[in-house]
Formats: C-alpha cells, sequence, structure tokens
C-alpha cells in the first residue's frame, strides 16, 4: 500500500514517514503529495509568529488544549526544532512516538530551518498538506517572523498572529518585515511582567491610524500569561471569530487561490529548473560554464542566460 493510502486512513507512522521524506526532498515525496493532494484543503491554518522566546510554543501548547476541550482535531507544524511542546501531543518523530496515553487527535512536527528560501515554505506547504489529509480541523504553524521566508509562510495562513512580549525588543524588526502588516491578531504575552501594556497600547495606537471601511476585520489586541494559561480561551475565541469572518466574506477563498497559486509557482520554477537540468547535464554545457564562472571568464548571471539560451534551442528543435 502506498504511503498516501495510509496517511489518508490516518496513520500515524506513514504520516510521519512521508513528513521526513518531505524535509529529506526524496523524489518519492513529490508524487506521494500529489496523491494526497484532492483530500486535502479542508482545514484551517493558524500562523503565529514572533521573535524566539516571546512564548509561541508556549502558547500554542494552551491553545491546543482548549481546541481540544471543543473537539477540535490539531496539528502543530514548528519551524524551529528547538520547540518545547508537551501534554497528551503525538509528536512525529520516531522517538516521542514511543510514549503512551497520547491523544491520536494532536499531531505535533518540528521542522529544522533551513538557508534556502523557497525550500522551507516548500517543505512547509508539505506538511502542512500530510496534517489536512490526515482529518486534522486547526493545523498551527509556529515560525520566527524574521525572515524573508518566514514573512512567507505567514501569508499561507489564514489567520495570521502576531506574538510580542514586553521587552524583547524586536517590535521593530517586525514592523521592517511587514509582519505587523498582516497579522489579524495581535498577543502581547508575559503580561505578568511590566510593559505589557505599554505594547498594547502601541500596537493599539497604530491600528487606530488605519482605516477601516464597515466589514473589515479590525485587530484586536490580547494580553497573554502563557506560563500560567491565561488568556488562551480568550484567544481561542478570537480565531474561530476569524475563522468565521474569512469563511463569511470569501477571503478564505481568496486566500487559498494565493496559497495555490505560490504552489504552482513554486512548482514551475522547480520542475523547469530539474527539466533544464537533465537536457544540458549530459552534454556537460553546464559543467562547462559553471568552469567560466570559477575562472572568472563569465559571471553567473551571463551563464545562466547562456544554459537558458541553450536549452530554449535545444527545446525547439526537438519540438520541429
Ligand atoms: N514570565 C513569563 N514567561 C513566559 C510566559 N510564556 C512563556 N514564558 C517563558 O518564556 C520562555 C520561552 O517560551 P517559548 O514558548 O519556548 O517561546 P518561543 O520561542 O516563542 O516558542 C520559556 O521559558 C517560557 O516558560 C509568560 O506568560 N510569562
Ligand atoms: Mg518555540
Amino acid at each position: 500500500m502506498k504511503l498516501a493510502d495510509k496517511v489518508l486512513e490516518g496513520d500515524i507512522r506513514a504520516a510521519a514517514k512521508l513528513m521526513r521524506a518531505i524535509e529529506d526532498e526524496s523524489t518519492s515525496a513529490i508524487d506521494e503529495l500529489c496523491a494526497i493532494y484532492p483530500h486535502t484543503g479542508k482545514a484551517y491554518i493558524v500562523g503565529l509568529t514572533g521573535a524566539p522566546g516571546v512564548g509561541k510554543s508556549t502558547l500554542i501548547n494552551n491553545l491546543i488544549n482548549v481546541f481540544r476541550t471543543k473537539g477540535i482535531k490539531i496539528g502543530v507544524v514548528a519551524v524551529d526544532p528547538t520547540s518545547p511542546f508537551t501534554g497528551g501531543a503525538i509528536l512525529g518523530d520516531r522517538v516521542r512516538m514511543q510514549q503512551h496515553g497520547l491523544d491520536e487527535d494532536v499531531f505535533i512536527r518540528s521542522m529544522a530551518t533551513r538557508g534556502w528560501m523557497g525550500g522551507l515554505a516548500k517543505a512547509t506547504l508539505g506538511m502542512l498538506h500530510v496534517m489536512d489529509a490526515m482529518g486534522k480541523d486547526i493545523i498551527m504553524v509556529e515560525t520566527v517572523g524574521v525572515g524573508q521566508s518566514e514573512v512567507e509562510i505567514a501569508k499561507v495562513a489564514d489567520t495570521s498572529i502576531l506574538v510580542l512580549s514586553p521587552a524583547s525588543g524586536d517590535e521593530m524588526q517586525m514592523i521592517k518585515a511587514g509582519i505587523m502588516e498582516i497579522a489579524d491578531i495581535f498577543v502581547v504575552n508575559k503580561a505578568d511582567r511590566g510593559g505589557a501594556e505599554n505594547i498594547a497600547g502601541a500596537i493599539e495606537f497604530m491600528l487606530s491610524m488605519k482605516t477601516y471601511l464597515p466589514g473589515d476585520w479590525r485587530p484586536c489586541t490580547i494580553l497573554c500569561e502563557a506560563v500560567y494559561g491565561k488568556g488562551s480561551e480568550q484567544l481561542v475565541t478570537e480565531i474561530l471569530k476569524h475563522k468565521d469572518y474569512m469563511t463569511s466574506c470569501g477571503l478564505l477563498e481568496r486566500r487559498r487561490k494565493e496559497r495555490a497559486r505560490l504552489e504552482v509557482n513554486e512548482a514551475i520554477e522547480g520542475s523547469i529548473a530539474s527539466f533544464m537540468h537533465q537536457s544540458l547535464e549530459n552534454g556537460g554545457e553546464i559543467e562547462k560554464l559553471v568552469d567560466e564562472v570559477a575562472q572568472r571568464s563569465c559571471d553567473p548571471t551571463s551563464a545562466a542566460l547562456k544554459i537558458i539560451e541553450q536549452f530554449s534551442k535545444r527545446f525547439h528543435t526537438t519540438q520541429e
């Protein structure tokens, strides 16, 4: 039986195996993902973004508990391998899966961040599809919102939550990264510490400068104390409120189309690149140009243009 079929039956080990294949960028993962794709698109994606240490993972642990009391099945993709998760979750790696008494309706997978911009977004989307196919209702994605690829990931979420905390000093970085703009809900965590009200006030001030038309979603700011579980109920209520809003005004459909566009574009880029490499590699054309670049008799951009030119010539000859 194919891995995809097992995933669709809710086989946890198969899901963990497929996720590893996705992370390793193994070619078999592409076929399996194609097979599960028609069965995805049901899960709702919630992104939690914020600087390291603001309390995203702690918040997610709380949110899982609240969602579970409502019978909602949860998936979590943490784009940060150091994120600590507790409770009755099934962690998608071999070691922790051995634990007993686990909640089968919670599946958590951590992912190592890597240097390549496209790779991270692509792998994250792959993980989302697997959890979606497993029948998870809500999938939370934890990202550190500082790099460009993390902003890209944040854009795929149906509801985006920006988590800040007093004295983390990264507010400016968030504004620069454009994360403030895409947040649907603001959380000021560690409200047990001084200064939380100031940050909340600054966010509210920023929001008050914007014009909202009737029917627009106006983000709100929620104070949380994640270590004490405070604020989680309110946060869940707000997430579900935003989910209703997204669904009823047709924005959810638009967001999903954008996600599809991102994936098609990534697939085009990936396919063209591998097609070109396959067709030119045997003739040694790429290798020759790489040598020229290494010896500085050609620059990388000109080399790439020559490769594309050679490819299109060859492509046209085979078409005639
Ligand atoms: N004082 C205080 N500490 C918190 C709160 N929430 C989380 N922390 C602590 O902050 C640290 C980082 O939390 P973590 O959830 O791993 O942050 P992440 O990097 O954003 O995922 C941990 O030691 C938490 O116990 C809070 O509300 N108040
Ligand atoms: Mg974390």
